[in-house]
């Protein structure tokens, strides 16, 4: 392997690759900033964004993460400019058309969580196709939270528990933490054990609230778009050292 500096060698080593976390939650904050300080529309921050996508995602492959949940939109986005909202919502089909192809080539399956159906129906298309066309892929499981919002998450879970109730398919003595988690929209996977954010906001935002009950947060005051490899092993050396002080009693 090839080491860009001393430095950097020191922390490629010193990741444990046999604690790697099998799920990372990810905030990409800061991309309108990083434009803006560069006197650019918010916009072109957005699009250098999902080149940071690109690259964290060949390292998760490279560490064997499970799974990346990127919040990419949420529920609150929608009140930003029209304007930006309707580029925003074309990015997932801008993503796809350059990196699908990559995505299949390592073996990485797209999945999504959030309220899919009031999506512009263009990019609902784009992002079932990759859906549909990585679903058979077994390594890296890259989910993108869309017009997520986790409150919302828990009630649509509050909802489904009441109406096995009434169907009598469940009994209130039996709901626990399994029956919450099972109706989350993130089913079936393992709950975060490290939450990322960027851009140096300190905030879960409506962000997976059941799910990230007992993580690590790692803040770094790095925009997204100047997040990169070596950001990513060092929120990771951060999470495997706060289990060497603390773990273990
Ligand atoms: C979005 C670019 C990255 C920075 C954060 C906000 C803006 C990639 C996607 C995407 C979504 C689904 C999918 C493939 C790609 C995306 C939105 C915003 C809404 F299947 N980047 N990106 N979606 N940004």
């Amino acid at each position: 392997m090839f080491f860009r500096s001393k430095e950097k060698r020191k922390e490629a080593e010193s990741l444990d690759r046999n604690n790697i976390p099998q799920h990372i939650a990810i905030i990409m904050d800061g991309n309108g900033r990083w434009a803006k300080k560069r006197g650019l529309p918010r916009i072109a921050g957005h699009r250098e964004g999902m080149k940071t996508i690109k690259r964290v995602v060949e390292r998760a492959v490279e560490l064997e993460v499970g799974a990346l949940t990127l919040y990419a939109f949420s529920t609150e986005n929608w009140k930003r400019p029209e304007n930006e909202v309707e580029f925003i919502m074309k990015l997932p089909s801008q993503f796809l058309d350059t990196y699908l192809p990559d995505l299949i080539e390592n073996n990485v399956r797209v999945t999504t969580i959030g309220n899919f159906d009031s999506l512009p129906e263009l990019t609902r298309e784009a992002v079932q196709y990759s859906i549909d066309q990585t679903k058979d892929n077994t390594g890296l499981q890259l989910n993108f939270a869309l017009n997520y919002g986790s409150r919302h998450e828990i009630i649509d879970a509050m909802k489904g528990i009441y109406e096995d109730i009434q169907e009598e398919k469940l009994s209130v003595k039996d709901i626990n933490e399994k029956t919450v988690s099972d109706r989350l929209y993130t089913s079936g996977m393992p709950d975060p054990e490290l939450l990322i954010r960027t851009s140096g906001e300190k905030r879960l935002s409506n962000y997976l609230l059941w799910q990230l009950a007992y993580s690590e947060f790692y803040f770094t005051d790095k925009f997204w778009p100047d997040f990169d490899r070596e950001a990513l092993d060092e929120a990771i050396l951060e999470y495997q050292n706060r289990g060497r002080r603390f773990g273990g009693l």
